[in-house]
């Protein structure tokens, strides 16, 4: 079944050079494809519409703080099952918990500074996608 989803390389990947790398490892997946592709830094009022969901919540505040505290890669990645296979690349959220292997768990300590971002659903994806890049709506 081909998808796309929506993936943010968080701030702390691009602070320490790890962008190449994670990048590599999603083309390296046969057949997916990077279709866009963007460093941007992000204001409160997208991020309000990006982590919504999360609103109230203790990490919430935090959270803000942190993806809007330096440039972040955003991109569409299109393929066969890439919603689910990225969310396998990345790990758990908590990168403690994360096997070695997955993106989380070789380069993350802190739950907030967890590398990466991906859509966890078809409709999370659509959302999202056009949150970031409203042409591709
Ligand atoms: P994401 O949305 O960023 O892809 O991550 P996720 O689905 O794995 O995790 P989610 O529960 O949606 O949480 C969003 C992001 O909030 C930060 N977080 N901090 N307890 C904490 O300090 C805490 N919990 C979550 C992480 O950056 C997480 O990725
Ligand atoms: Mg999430």
């Amino acid at each position: 079944m081909t998808q796309r989803t929506l993936v943010i390389l968080k701030p702390d990947a691009v602070r320490r050079g790890l962008t190449g790398e994670i990048i590599s490892r999603i083309e390296r997946k046969a057949g997916w494809q990077i279709t866009a592709l963007e460093l941007r830094t992000l204001d409160t009022e997208i991020l309000e519409q990006h982590y919504g969901e999360h609103k109230g919540k203790p990490f919430y505040e935090p959270l803000m703080g942190f993806m809007a505290s330096g440039p972040v890669v955003v991109m569409i990645v299109e393929g066969e099952r890439v919603i689910e296979g990225v969310r396998a690349l990345a790990g758990p959220t908590d990168p403690i918990a994360a096997a070695p292997g997955s993106i989380r768990g070789d380069y993350g300590v802190i739950v907030r500074e967890n590398l990466i971002h991906a859509s966890d659903s078809e409709e999370s994806a659509e959302r999202e996608v056009k949150i970031f890049f409203p042409g591709r709506g």
